[in-house]
């Protein structure tokens, strides 16, 4: 298609389905038209590779995420069919401009964080690499909540994503599912009814997947719910129409908004009925599907394999067994057998908080016949399990389900037993789920579990965000944009990094980068960045594990120590510290932290003779699109969790392979970007998961680490004297005492190694040359660290054919 056939489509579609002309189109006419000229060539594609299922060889792959933190979609479409110049060119022909229209689209964020992200990067790759897949999940009305800040203390706003539409979306309320919720079993021993009290209609709504550069365009199809007639037409006959609506709005609730949640699961009926909801739906669609083909059930396995995106779509397998026996008459071990070989788990936390567990009381009057299932599937496990010798202290540690504090539903157990491989998502990640939270199960099956380290799509995180550098990339390493597709040919400029000509031009693209980023904050924060420092970032959701305390804690001693003349400025490196964060809503700690890095940033803001040396950068509303912006501008990236405590981080492989240099801790895929970049251009920092235990065993204090550091002092007392809240100088005690008397996290524990490799960071810097050559060995040596690499190993070690 060229620039006016592409003009022509633009201005047809914009007076056919927008009803306007270019003058009296309005932004929102231009978007959605926009989106439509692209999603129709998607379509075109999308009709040739997905005609008939069942002549596809090749299995099919069901990604399950209750989180999908897409981004926004036009730039990544044009970018993926080839049509970005096309579009800029047609629209520049009708006067307009092809960067202002998508940069005021609005994203998608049906996701909290790394988990969701992760999602998207991963059906990125799929259709990339010619993969026939299908992501299931839910549309929520509102996704994760807009963040403002008023007087420095976070405010939730909801997500009104869907106010002018969602022009890239296809909805099908015509093929809607009935999904059943509460009732009762009937019955007897041999055969078991499920008569549920109430039925809401799952409505497919579709988005398309381009792969880059392939031929493949997957689906997204994502559950929105609605009330069925029969729902409360009978109440409406009565003459009941407030009861009528307040049924309507019952079932429209299921899908109305995503868990703000971080890690921590939240035990409510609700979020329960949202993780059945759209786990059945996924699986009728599945199943009706592969029976359409002239298939028999048997050979689900063969045709299917679904991946559970952690335990929130666990609810699945009980499903899948209910269908095989209730609906398809299937005997218990065929239907536990199929089950088992379909299923693949993919395990995301290592804390102990966030592994979900169900209580009876909620679960058993939601699904009852589930509850029955699970309890039928533990009574199996369980039995072989004392057969292979197993004593009773282990089966009780084993079991689906927990006696304390309450009897309820493990769904990691549940999940482990009813997949074929369970898998972590960094190599450390998955030792330690072998070693200890899963530890038994492993030595019960030790080949079921395996490793596939989390990566990133080099299309949205470098040829979108990073366009220089992109070209760059290109013009280097002479393969055209190949490298996109194999990222691993980034090894290429490693040739180049005595080159000074490379080297200055990729000063330049970071500088670039730092201006746009002050751009960008200018108008969306009014936040003014000082280009010339060193953009030294931390973003990510707040959470005591993660440690922002410990990245303020450093910037309020060099602060304190710059005030009472105990740095000379003159031999300051400048640095902006710039944080992205959001706090779960009831999180209170990690409100009153966000709260404490404002009131940091207003008073060095502030602060005519320190803001050159050292400032903060803390916009609101960290989300993909600002960090498509930045992530390229960043100098260093803070990955300073607890070791043994982030599974793996996504945002970490993002800011190496846009050429930041990290300053982190042994901890999740830490690990595996040091050993690629190596550890001259990585800093290392803190204690190792060994080291936290051992810690942990001979008692932690951390008022005695307070005593025994006098820069660690003097940023507590900094803040205990009110420096930061003249008029109520009381304002952070709680933050001030649970680091002395409880620090759950050892951000105290590892301050001083930290503020000894912050040291280490500015000499590195000092040296221009050197800092630069560290940079582009990141990039040079991350290519591992593509989504494409992830997927690859998830076909050879997860999603393999079965043997029989
Ligand atoms: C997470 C882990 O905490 C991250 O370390 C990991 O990189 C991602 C993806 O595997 O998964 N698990 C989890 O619950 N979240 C993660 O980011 N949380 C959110 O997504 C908010």
């Amino acid at each position: 298609m060229d620039a006016t056939h592409f003009a022509d489509r633009f201005t047809t579609t914009l007076r056919h389905l927008r009803g306007v002309d270019l003058h009296s189109a309005s932004d929102v006419d231009l978007r959605t038209a926009l989106a439509h000229t692209v999603r129709a060539e998607l379509i075109d594609t999308w009709q040739t590779t997905h005609g008939n299922p069942s002549t596809t060889p090749q299995r099919h792959v069901a990604y399950l995420s209750a989180e999908y933190l897409l981004g926004t979609q036009t730039r990544n479409a044009l970018l993926a069919t080839e049509l970005t110049d096309t579009a800029r060119e047609a629209l520049a022909s009708l006067g307009l401009s092809l960067d202002d229209i998508t940069s005021r689209e609005v994203e998608p964020g049906l996701g909290n964080g790394g988990l969701g992200r992760l999602a998207a990067c991963f059906m990125d790759s799929l259709a990339t690499l010619e993969i026939p897949a299908t992501g299931y999940g839910i549309r929520y009305d509102y996704g994760i909540f807009r963040q403002t800040f008023q007087d420095g203390n976070q405010h939730e706003q909801p997500d009104t994503w869907l106010a002018h539409g969602s022009p890239w979306e296809i909805s099908h309320p015509e093929r809607a599912v009935t999904v059943h919720l509460g009732g009762h079993v009937d019955g007897d021993n041999t055969t078991r009814r499920w008569v549920p009290e109430r039925h809401v209609l799952a409505i497919p709504c579709d988005y398309l997947v381009p792969g880059y550069k392939s031929h493949t365009v997957n689906l997204l199809r994502l559950w929105s719910a609605r009330a069925t007639d029969a729902f409360d037409l009978t109440i409406f006959n009565s003459g009941d129409y407030e009861k009528a609506v307040a049924a309507r709005t019952y079932a429209e609730t299921i899908s109305h908004v995503l868990y703000p949640e971080d890690s921590t699961p939240q035990g409510r009926t609700l979020r329960l009925t949202q993780q059945y909801f759209f786990a059945a739906a996924s699986l009728h669609d599945l199943l009706t599907r592969h029976l359409k083909a002239g298939r028999s059930l048997h050979t689900l396995p063969d045709a299917v394999t679904i991946q559970l995106n952690d335990t929130h779509p666990v609810i699945a397998i009980p499903e899948l067994m209910r269908l095989l026996l209730d609906e398809h008459g299937l005997s218990w071990d065929d239907a536990w057998h199929i089950t088992q070989q379909t299923f693949n788990y993919t395990c995301h936390t290592l804390l102990p908080e966030a592994l979900e567990v169900w209580p009876l009381d909620i679960l058993g009057p939601l699904l009852p016949r589930h509850l029955e299932i699970i309890f039928a599937i533990n009574h199996h496990f369980l039995d072989d399990l004392r057969r292979s010798g197993a004593d009773e202290l282990r089966v009780r540690s084993m079991s689906l389900i927990q006696e304390h504090p309450v009897r309820a539903v493990r769904m990691a157990h549940l999940a482990t037993v009813g997949s074929r491989t369970v898998n972590g998502v960094a190599e450390l990640h998955s030792e330690l789920l072998r070693t200890s939270v899963l530890a038994q199960f492993a030595s019960y099956w030790p080949d079921r579990f395996t490793n596939v380290t989390n990566g990133v799509t080099p299309r949205r995180f470098l040829a979108l965000a990073n366009p220089e550098l992109a070209s760059l990339i290109s013009d280097t390493l002479n393969v055209g944009d190949r490298w996109l597709k194999d990222l691993d040919l980034l090894r290429g400029l490693e040739d180049h990094v005595d080159d000074p000509a490379f080297i200055a031009a990729f000063r330049e693209v970071k500088h670039n980068n730092k201006e746009r980023l002050a751009r960008t904050l200018a108008n969306r924060d009014g936040i003014e960045l000082n280009t010339n420092a060193m953009l030294d970032v931390m973003v990510k959701r707040l959470h005591e594990y993660k440690r922002q305390s410990l990245r303020i804690l450093h910037v309020i001693t060099q602060y304190a120590k710059m005030k009472n003349g105990l740095i000379d400025l003159a031999t300051v490196t400048p640095r902006t510290v710039f944080f992205g964060a959001k706090a779960a809503p009831g999180y209170r700690l990690a409100k009153e932290t966000i709260s404490l890095i404002n009131a940091v940033a207003t008073t060095l803001n502030a602060d005519d003779e320190i803001r050159p040396y050292l400032s903060i950068a803390f916009p609101a509303n960290y989300n993909v699109t600002l960090a498509e912006t930045a992530i390229p501008a960043a100098d260093l990236s803070e990955q300073i969790s607890l070791a043994g405590k982030e599974a793996s981080g996504t945002g970490n492989m993002k800011f190496a392979l846009n050429g930041a240099l990290t300053i982190g801790t042994l901890d999740g895929a830490n690990v595996e970007i040091r050993e690629l970049v190596g550890p001259d251009n990585f800093f290392l920092f803190g204690m190792t998961e060994p080291d936290v235990v051992q810690r942990q065993r001979d008692g932690y204090h951390p008022h005695t680490v307070y005593e025994q550091s006098a820069d660690l002092a003097l940023a507590i007392d900094t803040i205990s004297s009110g420096a930061f809240s003249p008029s109520e100088p009381g304002r952070y005690e709680s933050l001030v005492s649970d680091w002395l008397w409880n620090d759950r996290f050892m951000a105290l524990a590892d301050y001083e190694d930290y503020a000894r490799c912050q040291e280490a960071v500015d000499r590195h810097y000092a040296n221009p040359d050197q800092w630069t050559r560290s940079a582009i060995l990141n990039v040079a040596r991350t290519g591992f660290f593509s989504s494409d690499r992830s997927i690859r190993d998830y076909q050879t070690r997860v999603w393999q054919r079965p043997t029989k």
